[in-house]
């Protein structure tokens, strides 16, 4: 059938791409063979040469309203136009105290206030930042020590690099900051194996807290921090049972838990935040990506009230918490926040995750039996495939699968390491579901 959707104008390509140093990415393997983006709409990338790329990824678990939403860059240029820019210290816009509120009431109750900045990285550093400071005008302040997890990622400040706990992301920085620990992570591929939705075994690796805690001592921990369901390392959904556990033994024994939601904030599992879903009260939870769909940099951390409180004393002229970014709650990014949280409201789209969520996880599953395919873990709108690696080099039939993927099957997904991560759109169809599976089929017998 003729393709009559949209497409972008041509765009110039540059002839040499040697100047932009790309993030995360292996430099002279894009240069040599580019994969370059020049639209968006709905669910699907235009690239420059105008083939239409399905978007498994949600960009990079960014836009999960989908591409090119009009009310949001409508929002974004009427705001760009009215006031570009304004201080955040000291002085205030309305758009962010209305957007806070919003924020907070997707929140469970209890997590009242919303500190803003402009990405995860930074949301995970605020956390941490705060965790510490609350601790010390709490008159704990030998509680220092920062626990994170293995295979945790928690971005690329020194703080969140720290707690991080995936080894290539921190191999190459030093020693970083002292008084970390890790807890294991979650994840047993003899007992967890081709699971739909959080498994049932593992809920005892969070009993692992109590170790660290008799090691440590509990008196010299600030908080833990961890991604309800670990995103970046592969898509690891949290054992039945495990986060409610680290709630207790964290409460038990005065540690602040911090859940980082970048990638589960928004609809992802089917909730405005994961803690919903698994019913944890966490201290702090921390956001960025889908809070404007990706079309504004933004990130943020949702504060407890008790901690919140405890900063609201001494002389009101006194700056209570000394930390906050030039752009924090920067207009553009609050006006692109507002009219993405009016998008998942009136769309319903945090219930239309929940509800595709066994129709998802039945197709994705149909994988297995494809070459290579040694694990298949789903939840929410979002599904790992583990492929087993090439002998000695590991990570090669993974980045195989993405320029396969990209090149040749007209398909965007992400990759880490030999794991295929799927996180499309929340407005993905049924019918591109089904697309989204064969076209993962096909990469995988490719890479074979
Ligand atoms: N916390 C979590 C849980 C994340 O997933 C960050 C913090 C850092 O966010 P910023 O905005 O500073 O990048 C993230 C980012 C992938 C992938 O392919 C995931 C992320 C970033 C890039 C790639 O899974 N998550």
């Amino acid at each position: 059938m003729l393709d009559k959707s949209p497409r972008p104008a041509a765009v110039n390509v540059p002839n040499d791409l040697a100047a932009h140093w790309m993030p995360f990415t292996a430099n002279r393997a894009f240069k040599k063979a580019p994969r370059l983006l020049a639209g968006a709409k709905d669910m699907h990338y235009f690239t420059v040469d105008g083939r239409k790329i399905i978007d498994a990824a949600a960009g990079m678990w960014c836009s999960n309203a989908g591409h090119g939403r009009t009310q949001i860059s409508e929002a974004i240029a009427k705001q760009a136009a009215a006031l570009d820019y304004a201080p955040p210290f000291q002085f205030g816009i309305p758009q962010a105290f209305e957007l806070a509120t919003r924020i907070a009431d997707l929140a469970p109750a209890g997590l009242d206030h919303v500190f803003f900045c402009n990405s995860g990285s930074e949301a995970a550093d605020t956390a941490l930042k705060i965790a510490l400071a609350y601790h010390q005008i709490n008159g704990q302040g030998s509680r220092s020590r920062l626990i994170g997890r293995e295979r945790g990622y928690h971005g690329v400040g020194f703080g969140g690099t720290s707690v991080g706990g995936i080894g290539n992301n921190r191999k190459m920085f030093g020693t970083l900051l002292a008084g970390v620990d890790h807890l294991p992570h979650t994840y047993d591929r003899d007992k967890q194996a081709f699971t739909k939705g959080e498994p049932e075994y593992g809920a005892h690796f969070a009993d692992e807290m109590e170790r660290l805690v008799n090691l440590h001592g509990a008196s010299t921990i600030a908080a833990v921090i961890v991604e309800p369901m670990a995103g970046s390392t592969g898509v690891l959904p949290p054992p039945k049972g495990y986060l409610k556990r680290l709630r207790e033994i964290t409460q038990k024994h005065g540690i602040l838990l911090i859940f980082d939601e970048v990638i589960t904030g928004f609809g992802r599992l089917g909730y405005g935040f994961a803690a919903e879903r698994y019913g944890v009260l966490p201290d702090m939870i921390t956001f960025a990506k889908g809070v404007t769909n990706g079309a504004a940099p933004m990130g943020g951390v949702v504060v407890r009230d008790t901690i919140h409180d405890a900063f609201m004393s001494g002389p009101e002229h006194v700056v209570e918490l000394t930390h906050g970014y030039t752009y924090s709650a920067h207009p553009l990014a609050c006006a692109a926040g507002l009219a993405t949280l009016d998008i998942y409201r009136d769309e319903k789209l945090f219930e239309r995750a929940r509800s595709l969520e066994p129709k998802f996880a039945d197709a994705v599953m149909t994988l297995k039996g494809e070459p290579n395919v040694v694990d298949i873990r789903t939840i929410g709108l979002t599904a790992g495939i583990d492929l087993s690696p090439r002998p000695d080099l590991p990570g090669q039939r993974g980045f195989d699968g993405l320029n396969s993927a990209f090149h040749d099957n007209d398909l965007m997904l992400r990759v880490a390491g030999d794991t295929l991560a799927l996180t499309p759109p929340l407005i993905v169809s049924e019918d591109q579901i089904g697309e989204i599976v064969e076209k993962v089929a096909k990469v995988i017998r490719a890479v074979a």
